[in-house]
Order: structure tokens, then C-alpha cells, then sequence
């Protein structure tokens, strides 16, 4: 990737798979650098394991494992001085603008259960929210914490499509009629309509952070 280097880029999903969104995982070794400015695409960074220092728009930070920062359209960014073997996660979409509305601000913030408020009535899962749920934003970044016993309500099924990777533990993840063993580290993309339905297994709870697109009319 030019102005990245120094850091293996794994491309997990792209539009070449006829996906809308592209999902990467960066592992950066001592030196190594992501520099750059987002243009159509605005891009959600990740903090999987590591630290480094994030410079998005003159804005500084050290972000570590479970810190974020969003950068909209048209906004530098450089991650510098990572730890050896620091994980990045990026979800990256074509921004769509809404006719009234003011593209998104950059956004820092952390995985924190305590903003994760139970779904749906099941005191078995949470969703955190890791964006703001306002129309100016057209995608959505959520961390969804399974506890042991937990499952979804019901096989979803929806036009929004997702991105998705196991940040702890392991599930079963039914995708239209099959059946997939997961666990941390994998990664899964549901096309819009794919049914979906997963069940935490073992005995620690199962988390993953996932991409949706939101907010914009269908074309
Ligand atoms: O937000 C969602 O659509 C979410 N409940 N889907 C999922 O976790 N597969
Ligand atoms: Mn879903």
C-alpha cells in the first residue's frame, strides 16, 4: 500500500469480492508506518493488539489495544513508533453525503463494556457502539460481546451488509444454511441478505467488532 510500510497488509475484504466495504488487518514490525490522507473513502482504524501514535489532522494520541479513531474524507493521518507486532483492524467506506448534513468529524475512543447496553432484552449479549448513531455517518461500528449462553434472538437477515472479525473467543456462525466454527482472529463478510445467526461456545464470552452500512436509501 504506498505511504504504509513497513507492515504486512492483509486484505480481507474488497470490493473485487463484490463487497462495498474493504476490511484490512495491518501488522506493523518496529518502524513501521501508515501515512496518508483519505480521500472518497473514509477509513475506521482499530487498535487490536500494540500501541502506536496516531497523528489524524493534526490531532496526536497513543492508541493501544481496544482504542479507535475514525477519519472521515479528505483528513491525513500517520501511525508512527508502533510496538513490534502492533494489529491494526480498518473498515473502509466510500462516503456517501446526506443533502443537509455535515460530513463526521474525527472521532477517538475505546471498546468500553460499559457503554455497551444489552440487545434486546437478552442480558446474554451487548453492543457497543463505537460511532454515533447520527445521519451524518453512513456506516456503523459496533463491538458485540456474547456471554456464555448467549445467542441472536433470531436469523437476521437485512440489506445492510457486514465485516466482521473475532476479536475474543469462539462461536458457531450460521451463514445461509451452513454452519462455521470461528474463534479470535477470523474474520467473516455477510453480503447484503445473507441470513445470519451465531452462538457463542466454550467457556469465556465471544466478542467481535463489525462493520454495517447505515443511514443512506438504496440505490
Ligand atoms: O447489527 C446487526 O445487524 C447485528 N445484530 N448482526 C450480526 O451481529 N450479525
Ligand atoms: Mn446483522
Amino acid at each position: 500500500m504506498p505511504g504504509w510500510t513497513n507492515c504486512t497488509v492483509n486484505v480481507i475484504i474488497n470490493e473485487q469480492m463484490g463487497a462495498r466495504l474493504a476490511q484490512t488487518l495491518i501488522t506493523l514490525r518496529e518502524g513501521g508506518e501508515l501515512k496518508g490522507q483519505t480521500q472518497a473513502a473514509q477509513i475506521f482504524f482499530y487498535v487490536v493488539e500494540g500501541q502506536l501514535q496516531a497523528t489524524i489532522d493534526g490531532q496526536e494520541k497513543t492508541l493501544a489495544a481496544g482504542q479507535y479513531v475514525y477519519v472521515p474524507i479528505e483528513k491525513t493521518y500517520l501511525f508512527q513508533n508502533p510496538t513490534e507486532g502492533t494489529q491494526v483492524l480498518t473498515f473502509h467506506k466510500v462516503y456517501e453525503p446526506l443533502e443537509g448534513y455535515t460530513v463526521p468529524d474525527v472521532l477517538f475512543g475505546e471498546r468500553d463494556i460499559a457503554k455497551a447496553p444489552i440487545y434486546m432484552n437478552n442480558d446474554a449479549l451487548r453492543i457497543q457502539e463505537l460511532l454515533p448513531n447520527e445521519l451524518s455517518f453512513d456506516m456503523a461500528v459496533n463491538i458485540f460481546t456474547y456471554d456464555m449462553g448467549g445467542h441472536l434472538p433470531m436469523v437476521e437477515t437485512h440489506i445492510m451488509e457486514h465485516g466482521l472479525m473475532y476479536l475474543e473467543g469462539q462461536a458457531i456462525y450460521v451463514l445461509d444454511q451452513q454452519w462455521y466454527p470461528v474463534k479470535k482472529g477470523d474474520s467473516i463478510w455477510m453480503a447484503p441478505y445473507c441470513q445470519q445467526w451465531a452462538t457463542t461456545l466454550g467457556k469465556e464470552p465471544s466478542v467481535y467488532i463489525y462493520y454495517k452500512n447505515v443511514n443512506r436509501f438504496p440505490t
